[in-house]
């Protein structure tokens, strides 16, 4: 394999660690303009917190942007991870639907990590999960504003992923989104996911994460968009060589070199209500900006 950007350094983390961090993947002036707007399509105040109605909300995407255009670096690390871009689904994108976690769990003092805190999630919850699933290829953090420790920084469970990858093998015939939660009561090595505006997290997508509090009273903004992959992974590739970061995770974490996996039951997409709400939000954002005079795309 020809690795773009990722130091070996990286790629052993990636397959150990489950994650990479890579840093100035765009410019914050790139992205002002996103960040600004976002307050006019919630209708909330930046300077008056008590407009913020939501203390965490996920809004729909109204631009976006290619991510082999606006961000040559995190496209690179994204090919590096998943085995060439040759593997991966269309042309990936990243838009302005923030993840914006204003005040979440605001009214306790923030609390480290635990298994015990609730919100653990595989993400995914349009498609029944296999050990090879293509459609969650890679889940992506990307950092669109500065966040602090301690300030909503989204939470990872960087040894999750062998537990759910030995779960997946012993269910060939797939499982439900919301399957894996319960696998945090043997994790322990929780981090934040914190950084600069452009920092970018590459994690595998079996790794269990869980929104975090943030009582910074400093909005947090992030977004998790999914990287597919055009087919199932393969555990079982003749030249070693050839196995992505995100397969050689996998064989890792179970103990093997190789696998000749196969599913039991059909791949299922679902049609989730996800995407209706996201669509009705969109609708009354846009009547805001037109209200405000400020153009919207169609
Ligand atoms: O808001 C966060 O920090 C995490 C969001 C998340 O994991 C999700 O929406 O799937
Ligand atoms: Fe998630």
């Amino acid at each position: 394999m020809q690795y773009e950007i990722l130091t070996r350094e990286q790629r052993i983390h990636f397959v150990e660690k489950g994650y990479v961090k890579l840093e100035d993947c765009f410019e914050r002036a790139d992205v002002q303009e996103w960040l600004d707007l976002s307050f006019l399509r919630l209708g909330y105040e930046p300077a008056d917190p008590s407009t913020w109605k939501e203390s965490r909300i996920h809004m729909p995407v109204m631009h976006r942007k290619k991510v082999a255009e606006f961000s040559p670096k995190g496209w690179s690390g994204i090919c590096d991870v998943m085995g060439g871009s040759g593997r991966i689904e269309g042309e990936p994108s990243w838009g302005d639907g923030f993840i914006i976690n204003f005040s979440h769990e605001a009214d306790k003092p923030w609390q480290a990590p635990t298994a015990e805190r609730g919100g653990w999630h595989k993400d995914g919850n349009f498609f029944r999960h296999f050990l090879d699933s293509p459609e969650q290829g890679l889940l992506t953090i990307i950092l669109w504003d500065d966040i602090l420790p301690k300030s909503g920084g989204t939470f990872l469970a960087a040894d999750s992923v062998p537990a759910v990858a030995r779960y997946l093998l012993d269910h060939p015939e797939g499982c439900e989104p919301g399957a894996f939660g319960g696998l945090i009561s043997g994790c322990s090595e929780m981090i934040e996911a914190t950084g600069k505006t452009g920092d970018v997290f590459l994690i595998h997508p079996f790794m269990l994460h869980s929104a975090s509090p943030n009582p910074s009273g400093r909005p947090r903004y992030i977004t998790n968009p999914p990287v597919g992959l055009k087919a199932p992974m393969n555990f079982n590739r003749s030249l070693p060589d050839d196995f992505s970061l995100v397969e050689e995770a996998v064989l890792h974490a179970l103990g093997v070199d190789r696998l000749n996996f196969q599913i039991s039951s059909e791949r299922e997409t679902y049609h989730t209500d996800f995407r209706k709400e996201r669509d009705r939000m969109l609708v009354e954002e846009k009547a805001r900006l037109v209200q405000l005079g400020i153009p919207v795309p169609d």
